[in-house]
């Protein structure tokens, strides 16, 4: 047995104690959420004792260490993935049946931890879930966000944002750390001070600050005892709100104080591929990166004291431009701190940081106003106005007399600190995140970079992790691949799911396969029924587009080909047409106002479709109400196809396409992104592609758009559904409802061309991939064999894959290994 913990009667016994302990309570008189607390307060006493045998063994073995800087981990729930990888979950489940429990309901007590908008936070949490696994040291440095994501409610047709309380009945998984605090300081002056030898020092006063509180949480390996951790951090008033400070008359110092930490890290900023430049954005940042990095050099100090060394045991890598001031940071410590001259400090840095872009949306470009970011942060703006100068001064000597460059290369211009630029001269590496949109970056957003430093720019394509996207989202299909591979290799080494293509002429084994489908969209469809109220027939062709709503994601796109279906349906009832059920799931930004009425529009057409008779149930639309990672799980495992359609060069990667892959769904989607890749594994003919390619887009873009106009005009079946968004089809007669949403593909408005994103250009192309995609669903055989293949295909888009790329090309991170024989419990 791999822990003795887990013997069954030892873990029994703790679930009972737990409940008596923290509740008063026998485990029969228990509330279901008091169960989930008691089982995973069993759990965490076996995990500490990986995780303090995984201190040790660093501790032994002085390995170099990754710092994964993320403003979002989104993690999901903790319960059953940790189970998983500690090769519990059957074992654990059984016990708990012993005593009348079942494991599925106390895991849907568990509050979903969503610290995180969408793909960068969700692939955050795979990177740790795959460094643990492959024994690598890292530590996930973040906010531990008071809020995270909102949650969604749909009245009537309309998102509604409720807050996440997401800690209201404490969380049985993190550790709160106070010993290992640390001051963070904002705002103030800074005054220079010479020493007696003459040395200038730089002294920050009449500041603001906090102190920066770490709670951890472990991040468990896969059968491999290796327990990592994620530290995000609190914040707290450095003086505690104290009466008596009220006769001392600083009643409203220790009031603002006490605020100041308190809004710092109240909430997630619910934007994705959207930055909306608030002061207090900025102090989030500040906050953890600083927080990380003094937590990172203290114990690098302990151990190795010479700082020089930095570099061969440390390496911070920032997700995104979010983390970017920690380049500056670092150099603060160094310099002021630690006392090194500028070069010195320099060299260290640009062997320390790296940077992944992760998109090339002009609205998702973070760039700060001098006066906000000066005023937060002086110091730090100091040193960036240091680092600007020397790098101008660089290129103005490799391109002499070209003041064009330095205008488009700057970190300070126009009244703006530019983040990606600072990221990319400080970092030691950019890295893309799918092949397409590293070869965008080095030749259109990036170019001037990519020419002056070449060998700075690197791919690394995403991945996800198979243990939560398969094996605990999808239990059938996983027990299923063991089966039929005869080993479990694949769930540390998921290259092996291509031994799946032996079953692809078996035609007993396609049959399992589809079963399992089957059985996964009847759990689907039940809770689709519990949540939406919409009985769903999973005879049916469960379509999907689950992801952050965004135009450029196009669900618009989507929902405009539904209304075609219906009017062909409503036309032509005798056409043969294969039942399909539309499922979307998305969140919009609070303040995305076109994004909320894409979603009206969609609920409104399923209202129309799904109430109308007279069309025997071929076509249903649900949307699944706070689409998030626990039912994103059911609804992976469900899918029938994955859509995927974004205006191609607009999605970075994508990492929602690899989840249905795995669990065979094939793509129907653009050449966008990592279904360049998708498509490239599976082969053309096991996916339905439409669209422009990025090529025409960008070429279009140069050249100031189309014309929609010429598709509206002679188009007839187009000029239908557009028309209908100002017909009042479905509006209840309103007919200013979509006004907005028809201008958007129509008109130029202001500064934004008509159809930005192609839908009306690439519907044709989209509705005949529909098509062709019900063609090969008709023909049973045939689509088993092609959504198996997509799962045999898979192997690529592991997140280990991923990593182990990161590690061999970027961190260079040593591998460690605890023996089980060594353990002490
Ligand atoms: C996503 N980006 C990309 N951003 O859109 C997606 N942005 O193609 C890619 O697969 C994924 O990153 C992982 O690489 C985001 O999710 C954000 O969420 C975001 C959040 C704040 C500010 C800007």
């Amino acid at each position: 047995m791999y822990n003795p913990r887990f013997e069954k009667d030892v873990f029994k016994r703790d679930v009972r104690n737990n409940v008596k302990t923290l509740f008063r309570k026998e485990v029969e008189e228990a509330t279901p959420q008091q169960l989930f607390q008691a089982v995973s307060y069993a759990v965490k006493e076996a995990i500490i004792d990986d995780w303090l045998a995984t201190q040790k063994q660093y501790e032994k073995d002085d390995p170099k260490t990754v710092y994964y800087m993320s403003m979002e981990f989104l993690l999901g729930r903790a319960l059953g993935n940790n189970l998983i990888n500690m090769t519990a979950y059957k074992e654990v489940k059984e016990a708990l049946e012993e005593m009348g429990i079942d494991l599925n309901v106390i895991e849907d007590q568990e509050p979903d931890p969503a610290l995180g908008n969408g793909g960068l936070g969700r692939l955050a949490a795979c990177f740790l879930d795959s460094l643990a696994t492959l024994g690598y040291a890292s530590y996930g440095c973040g906010i531990r966000y008071r809020y995270g994501m909102f949650k969604q409610k749909i009245r009537d047709g309309y998102q509604v944002e409720a807050p996440d309380n997401w800690l209201k009945d404490g969380n049985p998984f993190e550790l709160r750390r106070p010993e290992y605090a640390k001051e963070v300081r904002f705002g103030g002056n800074i005054r220079v001070e010479y020493d007696e030898t003459g040395k200038t020092h730089f002294v920050q006063e009449n500041y603001e600050s906090v102190m920066a509180i770490p709670y951890d949480y472990p991040i468990v390996g896969y059968g491999n005892h290796i327990v990592n951790t994620l530290r995000i951090w609190d914040a707290e008033a450095i003086v505690d709100f104290q009466l008596d400070s009220f006769d001392r008359g600083d009643y409203h110092k220790a009031v603002e104080q006490e605020n100041l930490a308190k809004n710092i890290v109240e909430v997630l900023y619910p934007n994705d591929n959207h930055i909306a430049g608030k002061e207090l954005r900025l102090k989030q940042q500040y906050f953890f990166v600083s927080a990380s990095i003094q937590a990172a050099i203290t114990k690098f100090k302990k151990k190795h004291g010479d700082i020089s060394k930095l570099p061969e045991k440390v390496t911070f890598q920032m997700n995104d431009t979010h983390p970017t001031v920690a380049v500056a940071e670092l150099m603060r410590i160094l310099l002021d701190e630690e006392n090194l001259g500028w070069n010195e400090a320099w060299d260290i840095t640009t062997k320390c940081c790296a940077y992944t872009n992760h998109t090339i949306m002009a609205e998702a470009l973070e760039k700060w106003p001098i006066n906000l970011f000066s005023r937060l942060l002086p110091r730090i703006y100091q040193i960036i106005q240091e680092i600007d100068r020397r790098f101008v001064e660089q290129v103005r000597a490799q391109y002499p007399g070209n003041e064009e460059k330095v205008k488009k290369m700057a970190i300070l211009m126009d009244g703006q600190v530019k983040m990606a630029h600072l990221a990319i001269v400080a970092g030691y590496s950019v890295n893309g995140v799918a092949k397409l949109h590293t070869e965008i970056l080095k030749n259109q957003e990036l170019k001037d970079f990519y020419q002056m430093m070449p060998e700075k720019f690197n791919n690394k394509t995403n991945g996800i992790t198979q243990r939560r996207f398969l094996m605990h989202a999808n239990p059938l299909l996983a027990d299923w691949v063991t089966e039929k591979l005869g080993t479990k290799e694949w769930i540390t080494d998921l290259s092996k799911m291509s031994g799946l293509k032996e079953w692809l002429d078996d035609e007993e084994a396609l049959k399992e396969f589809m079963t399992i489908k089957f059985k996964n969209k009847e759990r689907l469809a039940a809770y689709i029924k519990e949540h939406n109220g919409v009985e769903v027939d999973p005879r049916s062709i469960f379509d999907v587009q689950v992801k952050r709503l965004h135009e450029y994601k196009r669900q618009l796109l989507n929902i405009l080909h539904v209304m075609y279906l219906y009017n062909q349906i409503k036309e032509h009832p005798e056409m043969s047409f294969y039942p399909k059920t539309y499922i979307f799931g998305a969140k919009a930004s609070a303040g995305y106002i076109r994004a909320k009425e894409i979603i009206k529009l969609i609920n409104s057409v399923a209202d129309v479709i799904n109430n109308d008779r007279s069309i025997n149930g071929k076509l249903k639309v649900v949307f699944i109400e706070d689409y998030r990672v626990s039912n994103a799980e059911l609804i992976f495992a469900a899918a029938d196809i994955s859509e995927q359609i974004s205006t191609a060069s607009k999605e970075a990667s994508g990492t929602g396409n690899m989840k249905f892959m795995m669990n065979g769904a094939p793509t129907l989607g653009t050449m966008d992104g990592a279904n360049v890749e998708i498509v490239d594994e599976v082969g053309i003919d096991n996916a339905f592609i439409f669209g422009l390619s990025a090529d025409e887009v960008i070429n279009y873009e140069q050249n100031g758009g189309y014309n929609p106009y010429d598709i509206y005009n002679n188009d007839p079946d187009i000029r239908r559904v557009v028309d209908q968004l100002v017909d009042g089809t479905y509006a209840n007669g309103d007919k200013e409802m979509y006004r907005d949403l028809y201008n958007s593909l129509l008109n130029n408005q202001g500064g934004a061309r008509a159809d930005m994103y192609f839908i009306l250009k690439d519907f044709r192309s989209y509705a005949d991939a529909q098509a062709r995609a019900m063609e090969a669903y008709k023909d049973t055989d045939k689509w088993a064999k092609m959504a198996l293949k997509n799962t045999a295909c898979c192997g690529k888009f592991s997140a280990d894959r991923t990593i182990q790329e990161y590690v061999d090309d970027i961190w260079h991170l040593d591998h460690v290994v605890i023996n089980e024989d060594e353990l002490e419990y």
